[in-house]
């Protein structure tokens, strides 16, 4: 407390008569409302027009690149969840102050609400996707917090019409007045008595107004399910390929023999996501539309009856990548995937040779650029519907996504496709390009340990070291470990399933006590040796050995 605080006539009531929390209390009931009933409304919408969804799609959006790798970095998978909960943090600080500086002017309030209402019509209505009636949520939200905070700063300001008895309650006094200039009124006068708050009604409110907000969240919740395509997916049966995938020889996962180590057959639920979306978007099988645009002379547009329906499909084992992946990180996964091939649908559709580049759109407005080359020539390129036996995943690219295994998933692998527009690289930049990712990303070889894990300490002796190493479209030839200061060892590799798929390798190894440094290289079937120099992701792939340390006791 300061000095002037204490002078006589200077003091001001609302600081001390427990107003200042109250004020900061009736911001945040007032914010939790806007957002429940925004949820509520975006639940009749649809779920990617919420304000908090949308506002947290532009800020991934305009995000600069160093701190979104910081973000998939520190929380992984988890920094869609880490942005949300960052959002609401900082919208229920903004609540505090704003409630706060509603005792003073309740216009402040209401313009502040009407300020984040604004931001969230914005954010939802100019997504690549978005729509007018994506305006909808954000503005009932605004409305209803605005008319809480409202309600809740009249028990706050309003001064009681006759003096309290000494000890008894504040009465209920008139209705009407203008909240703010009765507060002016009572700080101008210093008159504590004609301040009196009027708590219960306040906790009554606020307690109202948070079941609110509550019921309109959980019921929003609700409403979402309608969009859900959970149930249309489950109904699909994936079709049997043209083509089957080669048969993986048996005991050809070392996994099963070796803790720690990767499987080799990623599970649809464990394999890594890497997208902008914060909710997945939801196509309905019926609904969706394959169109081919641009530099096509017999451009069309396919159903997925059409997709599924075709005699050519083609089943394949491929290791995805993402370009974000760190040395030694986990954004790689491999599945079976099943598709169409994606050579002979572009022929079919008569592309051009003068295109060179292939933007694929997917339904949220995402732009990825493929090199139409390697969309031609690379074997075993598609447009996959089936990921593990399943239709793929919502969160891989539910209905239809494409694959052109050696290339980073940036450059490749667009989820929710709804077109192909044939073009050159010159003619368009897509999303990632345009924030100044390589054009054209070829995966570079790479090798991980995944056993021992970094730092850990273990019992002296015997123990494998084993992890695994992808060069997608060249095969994995070799793959070597160093501990400490001694010679390259050969460790053991799975079987070789496909070129387009990682092997898993491991070296038994006999730990001697203390500190060891373990580094891993691997080499290509086309003789290229992993290098040792250290590249980070951006803005085409990360380079150099994955090295860990670890105590033998
Ligand atoms: N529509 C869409 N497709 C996308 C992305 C995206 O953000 N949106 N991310 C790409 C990136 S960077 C990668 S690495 C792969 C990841 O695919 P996954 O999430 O199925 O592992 O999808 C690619 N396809
Ligand atoms: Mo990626």
């Amino acid at each position: 407390m300061t000095i002037t605080e204490e002078l006589p006539g200077r003091r001001l009531p609302a600081r001390h008569d427990g107003r200042r929390p109250l004020g900061a209390l009736a911001g945040l009931v007032s914010a939790a409302v806007a957002l429940g009933v925004a949820e509520l409304v975006a639940g009749l919408v649809g779920p990617s027009s919420s304000p908090v969804v949308a506002v947290g799609d532009v800020v991934i959006t305009l995000t600069p690149e160093p701190v979104k790798a910081f973000a998939i970095a520190t929380f992984g998978e988890q920094d869609k969840v880490a942005l949300v909960v960052g959002t609401l943090v900082l919208v229920a600080l903004a609540a505090l102050l704003l409630g706060l500086g509603s005792l003073r002017s309740a216009r402040l309030g209401v313009a502040g609400i009407g300020a984040f209402g604004l931001l969230g019509v914005l954010a939802a209505v100019l997504r690549p996707a978005g729509r007018a009636l994506d305006a909808l949520p954000a503005v009932a939200g605004a409305a209803a917090g605005i008319t809480v905070l409202l309600l809740l700063l009249r028990p706050l300001t309003r001064p009681v019409a006759a003096p309290a008895p000494s000890g008894g309650r504040p009465e209920a006094g008139p209705r009407d007045g203008v909240a703010a200039d009765r507060l002016r009124e009572v700080l101008a006068a210093g008159d504590r008595k004609g301040g009196a708050l009027d708590r219960r009604r306040f906790f009554l409110a606020s307690g109202v107004a948070v079941g609110v907000a509550a019921a309109g969240g959980y019921g929003g919740r609700l409403l979402r399910r309608r969009f859900d395509v959970a149930e249309a997916r489950a109904a699909l049966t994936l079709p049997r390929p043209a083509s089957p995938a080669p048969a993986v020889p048996a005991g050809a996962d070392l996994a099963a023999g070796v803790a720690g180590l990767t499987p080799l057959f990623t599970a649809n639920r464990d394999f890594y996501r890497v997208d902008t979306a914060i909710v997945a978007p939801l196509v309905r099988p019926a609904d969706h539309r394959l169109e081919t645009t641009g530099m096509f002379d017999s451009p069309g547009t396919y159903t997925l009856a059409d997709l599924f329906g075709r005699t050519d499909l083609i089943e394949r084992d491929i290791t995805l990548t993402c370009v974000s992946n760190e040395v030694g990180g986990g954004l790689a996964g491999t599945a079976r995937w099943l598709g169409v091939p994606l050579g002979a649908f572009l022929r079919e559709n008569g592309v051009r040779s003068g295109s060179s580049q292939l933007v694929c759109r997917s339904v949220d407005g995402m732009t990825i650029g493929a090199p139409t080359r390697a969309a031609l020539e690379a074997e075993d390129a598609m447009l996959a519907i089936g990921m593990n036996g399943e239709p793929l995943p919502v969160e891989h690219g539910f209905p239809v996504r494409m694959l052109i295994p050696g290339l980073y998933g940036y450059v490749s692998a667009c989820k929710w496709l709804t077109r192909i527009e044939a073009t050159t690289f010159d003619a368009f930049d897509a999303y990632w390009v345009e924030r100044d990712w390589a054009a054209e990303a070829p995966i570079k070889i790479a090798s991980r340990i995944d056993t021992p894990a970094a730092l850990r300490r273990f019992p002296a002796g015997r123990r494998a070291i084993a992890g695994v190493a992808w060069a997608q479209t060249r095969g994995i030839a070799r793959v070597e470990v160093r501990v400490d200061d001694k010679d390259w060892a050969d460790a053991d590799l799975s079987p070789a399933v496909d070129a387009d798929v990682w092997r898993q390798w491991v070296l038994p190894y006999e730990f001697a006590p203390g500190p060891h440094t373990l580094t891993v290289r691997a080499t290509g079937a086309d003789g290229e040796v992993q290098t040792d120099r250290r590249a980070d992701p951006f803005p085409d792939g990360a380079s150099g050995w994955h090295s860990i340390q670890v105590t033998a006791a």
